[in-house]
C-alpha cells in the first residue's frame, strides 16, 4: 500500500528515519519491558532532541503506566509513547477575529523569519484576505529589499522606510495604512539581533508600545520563528525571547532539512507555547498548520 503523507509528515522524514526508527525497532522486537529497555528509550529520545526535561517526564509516565497497567512487552509501549507525546502537544488556538489583525513576527536573524512571513501572507491571501507587510527590520538594507521582493511575488503591499530608520516609526505608519486601507492582516517583520539583547529588548518594547497606543490589546498574535535544525538551541532562543516579549505561538521553519523534529516536544513542554505552523521548504507554499495527531503519526508511521 502506498502511504500518502501530508507536508508535515513528509517533512518529518529525516526525524522518522533517525531517532524514531530506533524506537520503532524496539516496538517491533517485542522485548521484555525492564529498566534496561526504558534506559534505552530514554537515550534515544534525548539523542533525538526531545530535551532532557521532556524525556525524563515521558519516561516517568511510562514507568508509572507499565507498573499500574501491567504491560510486559515492548510492542505494547508504542501506543503509550504516542499517548504521552500527544499529551505534551498543545493544540494551537484558532483565530476568528473580525477586522484588522496585527501579527508581529520575531526571531533571531537567519531562522527563516522573512520567508515565513511571505508564507503567512500567501496563506492569508489564498483565503481571500488582504495583507499589508511592514518592513520593521530596518537594520540591514538587504532585509527591506528581501521583504519587498516577497511582497511583489505574493502580490501584497508593503510599508517601508530607508534602512537605518526607526522600526517603531515604520510600525506606526504601517498601522495607519492598514486602518486607512481596511486590510485584514498587517504582518510586521522585525530585526533579531540576540547578541545585543538589551537593544533587542528596547526595540521590541518600543514596537509593542507604539502598537498598544494605537490599538489596545494588539498585537493580536506574536509569532516566534525558530529554526528546527538548531535543535535545543532553538528552545534556548525561545526562552530568551519570552523574557523580552509575549510569544503566542511558534512558526518552526526548516523542519524539512533536519532529523531534529523531536524539538517540537521540547518546545511544547518546556516553553508551554504551541507550534502553530511549520516550514517545509523555501517556497511560498512550503508550510503547513501544525496538527498534533498528524505529527505523532509522522514520527511513527512505518514506510
Ligand atoms: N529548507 C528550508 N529553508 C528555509 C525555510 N524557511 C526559510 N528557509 C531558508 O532560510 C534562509 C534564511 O531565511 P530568512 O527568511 O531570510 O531568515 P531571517 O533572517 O530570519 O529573515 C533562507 O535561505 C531561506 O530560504 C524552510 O522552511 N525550509
Ligand atoms: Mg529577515
Amino acid at each position: 500500500m502506498v502511504k500518502l503523507f501530508n507536508r508535515l509528515q513528509a517533512s518529518l522524514k529525516k526525524t522518522r528515519e533517525g531517532t524514531f526508527k530506533k524506537l520503532n525497532r524496539i516496538f517491533t522486537a517485542k522485548r521484555k519491558i525492564d529498566d534496561d529497555l526504558l534506559d534505552e528509550i530514554e537515550e534515544i529520545l534525548i539523542a533525538g532532541d526531545v530535551g532532557v526535561e521532556t524525556t525524563l517526564d515521558i519516561i516517568d509516565k511510562l514507568k508509572q503506566r507499565v507498573r499500574d497497567e501491567k504491560y510486559e512487552t515492548s510492542d505494547e509501549l508504542e501506543c503509550l509513547i504516542r499517548d504521552e507525546i500527544k499529551n505534551i502537544l498543545i493544540v494551537p488556538a484558532s483565530q476568528d477575529k473580525q477586522g484588522l489583525q496585527i501579527v508581529l513576527v520575531v526571531g533571531v536573524n537567519g531562522t527563516g523569519k522573512t520567508t515565513s512571513i511571505a508564507k503567512l501572507a500567501h496563506k492569508y491571501k489564498s483565503e481571500g484576505k488582504s495583507v499589508l507587510l511592514a518592513a520593521a527590520d530596518t537594520f540591514r538594507a538587504a532585509a527591506i529589499e528581501q521583504l519587498s521582493v516577497w511582497a511583489e511575488r505574493v502580490n501584497c503591499e508593503i510599508i517601508k522606510h530607508q534602512d537605518g530608520a526607526d522600526p517603531s516609526a515604520v510600525v506606526f505608519d504601517a498601522i495607519s495604512a492598514a486602518q486607512a486601507r481596511s486590510v485584514d492582516y498587517l504582518i510586521i517583520d522585525t530585526a533579531g539581533r540576540l547578541h545585543t539583547k538589551s537593544n533587542l529588548m528596547a526595540e521590541l518594547t518600543k514596537i509593542f508600545r507604539v502598537i498598544n497606543k494605537r490599538i489596545p490589546d494588539a498585537p493580536d498574535q506574536v509569532i516566534l520563528v525558530l529554526d528546527a535544525s538548531t535543535g535545543q538551541n532553538a528552545v534556548n532562543q525561545a526562552k530568551e525571547f519570552q523574557q523580552v516579549a509575549r510569544v503566542d505561538s511558534i512558526f518552526l521553519a526548516k523542519l524539512d532539512g533536519t532529523a531534529k523534529g523531536g524539538v517540537v516536544l521540547a518546545i511544547n513542554k518546556e516553553l508551554q507555547i504551541p507550534v502553530k505552523y511549520i516550514g517545509t521548504g523555501e517556497k511560498v507554499d512550503d508550510m503547513e498548520e501544525f496538527d498534533p495527531g498528524s505529527f505523532v503519526e509522522g514520527l511513527f508511521v512505518k514506510e
